[in-house]
């Protein structure tokens, strides 16, 4: 098609940039690491939205070398800050399933220096599916080097609670659809206190993503919840936009 070819061009032409977005611990009040997220933009076409361009990236393989770039853009840039922020790479069922992604990972986190328990992989359950048998090695040994394994999106797409029980997860990201006025909204409220309730017991730390408002930050503060995104603590933006956090010298 003609997007996979201009996608094609985009990789050659440097015409992709990360943006990175805050994590805050809702404890403190700190900020603890980064999202990295994906933008690109087109000469003609403008500023393509992610949700258009990584599923064309995924069914051409063009993923592969996009999410390699991006693991070892974002590795390279978070060894560079001062403060030893996390860094959160989203990472596809393509690149899960392909031939030595944890060898492709490992060599990243050799050649930039990032350690590893700084590293966060994030995962939608839609990835699992696939070949699971495969899916699990590949976490295990991510795992055993010392990343974090983040399930993204939950509680939407192919969600299953066994899920969490066979696959080596250390954080769930409650969905954003889920934060929407979840201070007023008790299905909201209800369905966000029950994933805080898994963590808990699984003791595995709960990110709430898509935070927009002061209150729907206080009711996650009431019911205990670990960590917060959205644009509420901040946008994704370029990562020298937020260099006061990062203590990257500039
Ligand atoms: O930032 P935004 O909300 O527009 O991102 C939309 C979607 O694109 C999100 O679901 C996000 O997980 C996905 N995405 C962003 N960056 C990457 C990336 O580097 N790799 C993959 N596989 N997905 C990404
Ligand atoms: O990887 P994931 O699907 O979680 O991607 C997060 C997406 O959510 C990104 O596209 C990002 O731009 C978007 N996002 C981040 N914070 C907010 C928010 O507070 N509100 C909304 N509506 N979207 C957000
Ligand atoms: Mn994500
Ligand atoms: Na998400």
């Amino acid at each position: 098609s003609l997007m996979e070819r201009q996608l094609r061009d985009a990789v050659r032409n440097r015409e992709l940039t990360l943006v990175y977005q805050p994590q805050l611990d809702v404890g403190s009040g700190n900020v603890t690491g980064f999202e990295a997220l994906l933008r690109w933009t087109h000469p003609t076409r403008g500023s393509v939205a992610p949700d258009l361009f990584i599923p064309i990236a995924e069914e051409s393989d063009l993923i592969l070398p996009i999410g390699e770039w991006s693991m070892e853009q974002a590795c390279r840039n978070a060894a560079s800050w001062t403060c030893p922020l996390s860094v959160a790479v989203n990472v596809s069922a393509v690149q899960l399933h392909s031939a030595d992604f944890v060898g492709r990972v490992e060599r990243i986190l050799a050649e930039t220096g990032l350690d590893p328990k700084r590293l966060e992989i994030e995962i939608t359950e839609t990835a699992l599916i696939r070949d699971p048998v495969r899916a699990l090695s590949a976490l295990q040994q991510l795992k055993a080097a010392g990343v974090s394994i983040v399930m993204d999106d939950f509680g939407t797409g192919y969600s299953s609670l066994s899920n969490l029980r066979s696959f080596p997860f250390d954080v769930i990201k409650i969905d954003r659809s889920f934060m929407s006025a979840a201070d007023r909204n008790e299905q909201n409220a209800a369905i966000v206190r029950s994933v805080l309730g898994l963590g808990k017991g699984l003791a595995m730390r709960v990110v709430a993503e898509g935070v927009e408002t002061a209150e729907e930050l206080d009711f996650l503060r009431r019911e205990g919840c670990h960590s917060a995104q959205g644009y509420l603590i901040g946008r994704p933006a370029a990562i020298e936009d937020y260099a006061d956090l990062t203590g990257a010298a500039d």
